[in-house]
């Protein structure tokens, strides 16, 4: 469903990449995540993970989980995959409680370039 923050958050995205795409072609790029952007999960999950298109420095990288009352989320220290240098996790200390949540992630790619973004999501 599309709804009209839906459709206003997709153009804002797209301005995003407008803007700075010419920056970041070569850098990690936001390949995927869990909970998915713009889904609507049945139960909080214990962690968020995001794929990168590079492998990440995790000390230097980092999400912010804030509600929609913009109250910022406790999350545990920011990990990698052992097996998978592109993928971050980041455990959360406590359940989430039903509502939207906007996530803010940067990372510092192995490269060294740094990237950064936003998504939302939702708990039922
Ligand atoms: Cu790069």
């Amino acid at each position: 469903m599309l709804t009209a923050s839906h459709r206003r958050w997709r153009t804002i995205a797209l301005l995003a990449t407008l803007f700075t795409a010419p920056a970041v072609l070569a850098h990690a790029h936001l390949k995927g995540q869990y909970p998915a952007a713009d889904a609507n999960v049945t139960a909080s999950p214990q962690a968020l993970t995001l794929n990168f298109s590079e492998g990440i420095e995790p000390q230097f990288s980092g999400i912010t989980v804030s509600n929609s009352q913009q109250q910022i989320i406790k999350t545990g220290a920011v990990k990698r995959n052992e097996k998978d240098n592109t993928q971050m996790i980041v455990p959360l200390e406590e359940p989430l409680t039903p509502g939207k949540y906007t996530v803010k992630w940067h990372v510092v790619s192995v490269d060294g370039h740094k990237t950064q973004g936003d998504y939302v999501f939702s708990v039922k």
